[in-house]
């Protein structure tokens, strides 16, 4: 049989603001107001372009039940752009667009089709005049849904090679979002269909990876901190008796991240843009064109630590950073920087003074000149690690290894006996 080949989104959520960002730039504005549409589009091009067979959206199209116009034009344009390529589309109604308030009005082609309210629905997709796939689907009919709607979902006496079930709801635990529609994996396996395209949970994951296959695509654009990391949907083949072949595929416009940064041992204000740019550069990206806001976090004790405490110089390094970003193709945008620092410890003042840290610091510092001795103390400690993996990876420890491990346990210990704020 020919394969079928299918994307899967879901959580569109078209035309929602970014929340909860702290400061905004004009010139950003329009930037994070198209991010939806334009994660949308990318996901109507990348059926286009991979000739998909066709397109699944598992609910929440829109955000509201009052669609803003811009919502409603840009989906209906979208779905034209789609239909015209003979790529058909099928979606399941969610929470945020129950099945009745979409508005006659919306006139959508005739290859785009809403699953209705109630009752599971079937569709057959034909190619070349014979069935190839069976998609099966129920709408949400109000915001809020209780029953178990994986329950209604089952196969008819002939299907067609390919079934798949498209619900926007919960299996196991909801996170943050309500727990509309509960099921368990229980309740949908052994029921013969190959594919579950899931909807509501904003973070994509692959529940389960065949028989059947049971995804949540995530929403394809992050739209506050709680939404980071990369965001795509999914694009799936599947051929008759073998396991779908799930791919990631990222659509995001813009990507959201929370930083986190050691300050640790920093004592020069270009070293903390150093740290940030290498960090920035080490966020594992595989969506291209996408563009970032960032929130960094700094940690760690430091010489600046006094400096980081006050609000208009963490200001200025963030403008410093952000100057002129929203003009770029691709921007790097820092949203805040939040100092969590400590104090840096004086060392001189420790070694100067008496009592238990003195000692301590006079005793690492014995071993730092004594080298052998060093060995000995760090091969005693080799002998503790029950797991030979971990045995392996110390015993290739050399001399200036030793040093290092030296150094990070005094700062760890002192850091102990003067916790400081
Ligand atoms: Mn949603």
């Amino acid at each position: 049989m020919s394969a079928v080949r299918f994307i899967h989104t879901a959580d569109l959520h078209l035309d929602t603001p970014f929340r909860g960002l702290t400061a905004l730039n004009s010139g950003l504005s329009k930037r994070l107001k198209d991010a939806t549409f334009l994660s949308f589009s990318r996901i109507i091009d990348l059926c286009i372009d991979r000739k998909a067979d066709f397109l699944i959206i598992s609910g929440d199209v829109f955000d509201s039940e009052n669609k803003s116009l811009a919502a409603q034009l840009k989906f209906s344009s979208e779905m034209k752009r789609l239909s015209e390529k003979g790529i058909s589309t099928y979606i399941a109604c969610g929470n945020h667009d129950p099945f009745d308030t979409w508005l006659g009005a919306l006139k959508l082609p005739e290859n785009v089709f809403r699953f209705s309210p109630g009752k599971c629905e079937r569709l057959v997709y034909e190619k070349n005049g014979k069935a190839i796939a069976d998609i099966h689907g129920i709408s949400y009919r109000e915001t809020s849904v209780k029953e178990n709607l994986a329950l209604k979902f089952n196969l008819p006496a002939s299907p067609a090679p390919v079934s798949v079930a498209v619900l926007h709801g919960t299996v196991g635990s909801s996170g943050p979002h309500a727990e509309y529609a509960p099921f368990s994996l229980d309740d949908i396996t052994g029921k013969g269909f190959d594919y579950w395209a899931l909807g509501h949970i904003h973070k994509g994951r692959i529940v389960r990876q065949s028989d059947p296959a049971v995804v949540y695509p995530g929403n394809p654009q992050g739209r506050d901190f709680g939404e980071t990391g990369p965001k795509g949907c999914y694009m799936i083949d599947i051929k008759e008796n073998s396991g779908p072949k799930i791919e990631f595929i990222p659509t995001q416009a813009i990507r959201l991240e929370n930083i986190t940064i050691d300050l640790g041992g920093v004592t020069l204000i270009e070293e903390i843009e150093e740290k940030i740019t290498d960090a920035i550069e080490s966020i594992n990206d595989p969506g291209k064109e996408s563009s970032l806001i960032i929130r960094v976090l700094l940690t760690g004790r430091t010489a600046l630590h006094k400096q980081l405490t006050k609000k208009e110089e963490i200001q200025q390094l963030i403008e410093h950073f952000n100057e002129g970003q929203p003009a770029q193709d691709s921007f790097i945008w820092i949203d805040n920087i939040i100092a969590a620092t400590r104090p840096d410890i004086d060392i001189e003042t420790i070694r100067d003074g008496s009592g238990f840290p003195a000692e301590i610091l006079k005793a690492f510092e014995a071993c730092s000149s004594d080298t052998e001795k060093l060995k000995r103390l760090i091969s005693a400690e080799e002998d503790e690690f029950a797991n030979p993996k971990a045995r392996k990876i110390i015993g290739e420890h050399g001399e200036h290894d030793h040093l290092d491990i030296l150094e990070k346990a005094k700062v760890i210990l002192l850091d102990k006996i003067f916790p400081g704020k």
